[in-house]
This record gives structure tokens, C-alpha cells and sequence, in this order.
């Protein structure tokens, strides 16, 4: 087990007070505790910068469909991308506006140029990326040779 180091940290009043009333929310017992969780959600955050880290996860998507050109570019874009991509769930919210869905899985620097272009197309309205990495939870890659390497190698 290992030995618990104190440390102090100097933080200006008013950001603690939000720190409070984050853990008060949050129902973290103390400040420890809720500084020991933010910590280890940072670092494993971290690991996902590596962009050869593996993730899953998904693309959403809001948008009005009769924003020109933009079913198209949505439908080309998502083409391209077609080994990042698992499956899309389209649903019409109204006669206008439309949410879509992306299930997306492969290495972290493949998924994030697919989000940020599928996000910045003219007329969507509301875009997010949310992803996991199964390799969060494992050791370093230098520590367990991968013996499944990826079967394709390619550059957009
Ligand atoms: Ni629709």
C-alpha cells in the first residue's frame, strides 16, 4: 500500500467556494476526497491525448436538415470515414430539426479530425464528442506488446 503524502494547496477564495459547492453537489464526504478523484479523472483524461490511444464513443449531432447542402456533406463525410464509424441512429425531432447520432471507434487522432469536421460543417447547430479508451484501464503499451496491431494504415 502506499504512504499518503500531505500536500497544501493555495487557491483564491472565491474558486474554493465553487470547489465546495462542487463537492457538496457531488456528495464527497471532504475536500480530500474530492481532490484525490479529480486527480485520477485528470490522468486518466491524459491518456487519452496520445492520439494512437484506441476509443470508443459517439458524435452527436443537432442540425436542421434544410440547411443547405448540409445532408450531403453529413452522408460524404461519414462515407469517408467509414472504418471509424460503427453505426449511426438518425432521429427527425420535428419537422425541421434533426438529431444524429455517430457510434465511433479507432484511434483517438482518426475520431477527433472525424468530430471536428463532422461538428464544423455550416448549419449544425450543436455538435459533441464523447469518448472512452479501453486502454485508460491498461498498462502503458511498452509494458504488453499489442498483438492485434491495426490491419490498416492510412492518412487523411
Ligand atoms: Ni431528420
Amino acid at each position: 500500500m502506499s504512504t499518503l503524502s500531505r500536500i497544501g494547496v493555495a487557491l483564491d477564495s472565491s474558486l474554493l467556494e465553487r470547489f465546495d459547492h462542487y463537492i457538496a453537489a457531488q456528495g464527497h464526504n471532504n475536500r480530500s476526497e474530492a481532490f484525490r478523484d479529480l486527480i485520477r479523472d485528470r490522468l486518466n483524461a491524459s491518456r487519452l491525448l496520445s492520439p494512437k490511444a484506441l476509443v470508443v464513443g459517439t458524435v452527436t449531432l443537432i442540425y436542421d436538415h434544410h440547411s443547405r447542402l448540409l445532408p450531403e456533406k453529413l452522408m460524404e463525410l461519414q462515407h469517408q470515414y467509414h472504418e471509424v464509424i460503427i453505426s449511426t441512429v438518425h432521429s427527425h425531432l420535428d419537422h425541421d430539426m434533426c438529431l444524429e447520432v455517430v457510434v465511433v471507434k479507432g484511434r483517438l487522432g482518426e475520431v477527433q479530425e472525424l468530430s471536428d469536421r463532422l461538428i464544423g460543417i455550416k448549419g449544425v447547430q450543436h455538435g459533441k464528442l464523447v469518448m472512452s479508451s479501453p486502454d485508460a484501464y491498461l498498462p502503458p503499451p511498452d509494458q504488453h506488446p499489442n498483438p492485434h496491431p491495426p490491419k490498416h494504415r492510412h492518412s487523411h
